[in-house]
């Protein structure tokens, strides 16, 4: 284990919570405490992993600061590998920021955003990815982009990148042996493995890559339009689903004039869903700009809601639009059904055989659930992420992937247009050094100062 100095920092988010927590970590970190805490037992007689109640005192003026439970986990089982101090106090954010200063004047440094973070990668209990899993957690904003990052915290990404290092690593091991005992035949066999490993390889970094796709769904959210003539009622299905009055809603055709953005939560999964202009022929130019941007809000959109009023006949904008959507995957709301009815739901199924129509009136608040059933089982059944599931979320790691990913196809268009089993060698060597950079092995002094300083204090 590497030694540093004891890092202090509040461990828990600045504002009003009822507790609030100050971290301290390294070799003086039980020392410290036992000078500024009273209670029973000194910590350093303590044993590992146990809570004990008592005050923290000034030791300048001997005053009571606060009362406190302070937990203890002596190296190595802790957060970072080092002793670790837990001073948990209850007075409100003025006292925790008192307790920390008393804390400093002790001994301890302020620790640096995500100090606690890299000590725990330096003494080797996570790899890189797992870190940075920390940071996205940290930030994340709904449940299933926190678990994803969970997923990454457990290390599914990092035993992902070593088994296939384990696989490059032996690739080389055959290619250095031929390189050795170079008879014709032999090297005949490396260079179909070659071939054959690289090509592989390179296809498992693929579906990761794709994976990453999925991955920043989560973060983001799904991006969803919702498209349909003027006055169908997309603002309103917007208000509804995120339970605001974000839109306008009147029943004047071209109400919303641009787009409008909301993030909302279907069942846990994150929808950022986009509020269009009603598509139609305009001489209006603020409405003429809107539309063009419905059409540009539909080009990037993952799922697309179309919005029929069945009260209506269909219009040939309604088919335009339709045609429009087609290879995206696509609900048809079926709107206004408490109003007297012009549109079949079979008439859409034959222009539209693969869409599901979802009938509904937002109004009297019928459909909604079963178009929240419909996009949860959309995203569950993979129509609309991709298939692979979410390891990559990072764009740090993407980038690397990508990296290797050339490295590799690199190789094998060496290996096949007969090049010397040296410089293929070289080449793999080459992305299975990318690999590693993604799990932190083999990186530079920057680029972890660059990672660490993305957390937050007291991580
Ligand atoms: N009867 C009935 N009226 C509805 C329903 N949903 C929306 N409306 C009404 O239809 C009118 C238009 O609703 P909006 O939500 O503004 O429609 P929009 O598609 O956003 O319209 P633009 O922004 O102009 O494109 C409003 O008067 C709504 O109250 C419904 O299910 N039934
Ligand atoms: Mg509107």
């Amino acid at each position: 284990m590497i030694e540093f100095d004891t890092i202090a920092a509040i461990a828990t988010a600045l504002g009003e919570g009822s507790v609030g927590i100050i971290r301290v970590s390294g070799s003086d970190s039980v020392h410290i405490a036992d000078s500024i805490f009273k209670s029973k037992k000194r910590l350093r007689e303590a044993e590992t992993h146990t809570l004990h109640y008592g005050h923290i005192v000034d030791p300048d003026s001997g005053d009571v600061v606060d009362e406190v439970l302070v937990a203890l986990m002596r190296s190595p089982r802790s957060y970072t590998k080092e002793d670790i101090v837990e001073i948990h106090c209850h007075g409100g954010i003025v006292v925790v920021q008192r307790v920390l200063q008393i804390v400093l004047a002790s001994g301890a440094r302020l620790a640096e955003p995500g100090e606690f973070t890299k000590r725990a990668f330096l003494n080797g209990r996570i790899d890189l990815s797992q870190a940075e899993a920390v940071i996205d957690l940290i930030r994340s904003k709904t449940d299933s982009s926190m678990k994803l990052a969970l997923k990454q915290v457990e290390g599914y990404l990092g035993s992902r990148i070593r088994q296939l290092r384990q696989k490059l690593i032996e690739l080389l091991a055959h290619i250095e042996v031929t390189i050795d005992y170079p008879e014709h035949d032999v090297e005949d066999v490396a260079v179909r493995n070659i071939l054959k490993q690289g090509t592989e390889a390179i296809k498992e970094i693929q579906g990761m890559l794709e994976g990453a796709r999925t991955g920043r769904i989560l973060r983001e959210g799904i991006r969803t339009v919702i498209i349909g003539k003027p006055n169908v009622g997309k603002s309103s299905l917007l208000n509804a689903l995120s339970k605001t009055d974000r839109a306008i809603v009147t029943d004047i055709p071209g109400t919303t004039r641009d787009i409008l953005e909301e993030q909302i939560s279907i069942r846990g999964i994150p929808l950022q869903i986009v509020d269009t202009a009603g598509i139609r022929e305009t001489e209006d130019v603020v409405e003429r700009i809107g539309v063009e941007r419905s059409r540009n809000a539909l080009e990037e959109a993952d799922l697309v809601l179309f919005m029929l009023d069945a009260s209506r006949e269909l219009a040939d904008t309604d088919r335009e639009l339709l045609r429009q959507t087609k290879g995206k995957p696509t609900l048809i709301l079926l709107n206004k059904l408490d109003l007297p009815r012009k549109i079949l739901t079979h008439t859409i199924t034959e222009l539209a055989p693969d869409a599901l129509v979802i009938e509904m009136s937002v109004k009297k608040g019928q459909g909604i659930e079963r178009l929240e059933q419909e996009v949860e089982r959309l995203f569950l059944s993979g129509g609309i992420e991709g298939k692979e599931a979410a390891y990559v979320s990072n764009a740090r790691h993407i980038a690397l992937l990508e990296k290797c990913k050339r490295q590799l196809e690199e190789a094998v268009h060496s290996a096949e247009s007969g090049m010397t089993l040296d410089l293929v060698a070289v080449e793999i060597r080459d992305a299975w050094e990318t690999l590693g950079e993604v799990i932190g092995e083999a990186v530079g002094e920057d680029l972890l100062d660059q990672i660490f300083s993305q957390f937050c204090l007291g991580k």
